[in-house]
């Protein structure tokens, strides 16, 4: 499988990982969009959201909760921005779903 974030959550390429268990990864952005920008990832190999099943209802809560889990951790304490782009018009571009988590600036609204 020549999946960059399947590598990154199988050790085979080096990521500043802030969190690991036996479904999700959280990582650091290597190019961050905030002072906060982490993402968290399944392990299992899904490209976009429109592929997840019924079986994946619980990793997505779990990638979710991991999320706001280590937004708080990393000091997210007045809020922090979370954001799933699926497939190219939503502007996704790594397809292995990914849970962005962004925090410690003001976001706005509407997204670019
Ligand atoms: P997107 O939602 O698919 O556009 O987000 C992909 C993210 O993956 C983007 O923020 C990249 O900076 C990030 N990323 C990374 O952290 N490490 C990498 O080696 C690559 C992309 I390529």
């Amino acid at each position: 499988m020549d999946c960059l974030f399947c590598k990154i959550a199988a050790g085979q390429i080096p990521a500043r990982k802030l969190y690991e268990d036996d479904h999700v990864v959280a990582f650091h952005d290597i190019a961050p969009q905030a002072p906060v920008h982490f993402l968290v990832i399944p392990k299992k190999h899904i490209p976009v959201l429109t592929d997840l099943t019924e079986d994946d209802k619980a990793l997505v809560g779990h990638i979710a909760y991991t999320a706001q889990r280590l937004a708080a951790e990393q000091g997210c304490d007045e809020g922090f921005r979370l954001v799933m782009n699926c497939n190219e018009q939503g502007g996704q571009t790594v397809y292995h779903i990914h849970m962005h988590v962004l925090g410690q600036r003001q976001m706005h609204w509407p997204p670019g």
